[in-house]
């Protein structure tokens, strides 16, 4: 079994507790001292820093949210000398102001150790060539897998986001073995190819590692027969980290959250009431050893549950489920709660279909509608009206008993709808509240 940094990664789950218990108390001592606007929330709570002992007093401390950091924007949780950061990343969301995030040199350390051990959990190693496809910009996926490459001591090629042609030319003549990217955009590099005449058997690659938006298993599975690479799945966000918080490994099932860096809680996200394991929630995570910005009890928004028992990898780290959506991505149609994951899982298992679609919400006569538009595999695209008409029931009866609630399928012809190259938006929301 290969590791990048074994007795971490392996460490006894005893020593990970003791560990997590010494750093939580003092990143709790360093964001009361240092951030004004912990500070207060912690006075607020009643709670001060010699009140944490360890581990057990977790949930004494306050939650963190997104609010919080926009409105200290852009620097207000810093909590080391200006002098000392020496990386900012910024993502936009949905909502228009962005979410900063401050680095020192250590946290940029940190966190390419993270991303080279997530790199040799999909096989590489300092033999490998990385093709980074996520975007550079002051989003965190390419710079995030860029210095983990390069920490590993593989080569790095940092293609960025866009530009297919080119993606697809580069993979050919460099024989990556190892593409980063979002998984919506590997599926439209691997449908380009044909356009390009280009086979798969003709790329070098072995791997990827796919995240930054929600994907499933049926999205896997196409990714995986299309480029004929295994696909991993990667988590992360800029506010903690970037890329590489959690990672499968080779067995595939959950995402190992690095716990020497980051402590995980999965709470209610109506009662705030942790969960205990195997519960779908909340994640929270609270940063242990950032000196940029760490953050104390992180409400990710992004729903999953932990999976507590050993891996057959050898890694003690706890795993994280897929994320089936973030809380507030969550459609509510008729009042049914409706994640566009479930949409997607439903879709994909209709081989006629192509993993490219579109979820349109509407709302006529004081009534939910929904649209979804999917596009059709070419050998559909030419058959016989009644073939389509059988196959637009079909997924129309799979997403009613998956969602439970009608939807009205559009069958698009193949390459309709826009490709992703970056995070795909799949949801157009015209109700207007
Ligand atoms: O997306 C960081 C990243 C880059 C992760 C490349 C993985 C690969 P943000 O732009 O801040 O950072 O967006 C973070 O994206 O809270 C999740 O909702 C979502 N997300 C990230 N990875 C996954 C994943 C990056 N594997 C937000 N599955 C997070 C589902 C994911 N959602």
């Amino acid at each position: 079994m290969a590791y990048f940094q074994e007795s971490i990664e392996t460490m006894e789950r005893g020593a990970l507790r003791e560990l997590q218990s010494r750093k939580l108390k003092e990143v709790v001592r360093r964001v009361y001292d240092t951030v004004p606007a912990y500070r207060v929330k912690m006075d607020e709570a009643g709670v001060r820093p010699e009140d944490i002992k360890g581990l057990e007093d977790l949930t004494r401390l306050p939650f963190t949210v997104k609010h919080d950091l926009r409105e200290n924007y852009p620097f207000g949780f810093v909590s080391a000398d200006m002098s000392q950061i020496t990386r900012i990343h910024a993502s936009s969301g949905t909502t228009g102001k962005l979410t900063v995030a401050c680095y020192t040199k250590k946290d940029v350390d940190d966190w390419a150790d993270m991303f080279a051990r997530c790199l040799v959990m999909a096989g590489a190693d300092k033999n490998s060539k990385v093709h980074v496809a996520y975007g550079y910009g002051l989003f965190t996926g390419g710079l995030g897998a860029h210095y983990g490459a390069e920490r590993l001591g593989a080569a790095a090629i940092p293609v960025s986001s866009g530009n297919t042609a080119r993606q697809i030319s580069l993979l050919k003549d460099f024989q990556s073995d190892i593409i980063c990217c979002t998984p919506s955009y590997a599926i439209y590099i691997a449908d380009e190819l044909e356009k390009f005449g280009v086979k798969k058997e003709e790329l070098g690659l072995k791997a990827g590692v796919f995240g930054a938006e929600p994907w499933t298993e049926e999205m896997r599975r196409q990714i995986e027969e299309k480029l004929g690479i295994k696909a991993y799945d990667i988590y992360g966000l800029s506010e903690i980290m970037g890329p590489g918080v959690s990672m499968e490994c080779e067995a595939q099932c959950g995402k190992h959250i690095w716990e020497d860096h980051f402590i995980a809680e999965i709470i209610d996200p109506n009662t705030l009431e942790p969960l205990p394991y195997g519960t779908v929630g909340e994640l929270v995570l609270t940063t242990i050893s950032k000196e940029g910005m760490p953050l104390i009890r992180y409400r990710t928004r992004d729903l999953c549950s932990l999976i507590p028992d050993k891996c057959s990898c050898g890694r003690t780290h706890v795993r994280m489920t897929r994320v089936i959506g973030r809380s507030d991505d969550m459609l509510i149609i008729r009042g049914v709660n409706v994640f566009p994951s479930q949409i997607e899982s439903a879709l994909l298992n209709i081989h006629e279909l192509q993993p490219f679609y579109q979820i349109i919400v509407d709302r006529v006569n004081m009534l939910d509608t929904m649209e979804l538009q999917v596009e059709m595999s070419e050998a559909l695209s030419k058959a016989e009206d009644e073939v389509r008409l059988a196959v637009k029931s079909l997924a129309e009866k799979e997403v009613g008993s998956s969602i439970g609630i009608s939807a009205k399928v559009t069958l698009l012809r193949p390459g309709s709808l826009p490709r992703s190259e970056g995070k795909a938006k799949r949801v157009i929301d015209n109700r207007k509240y």
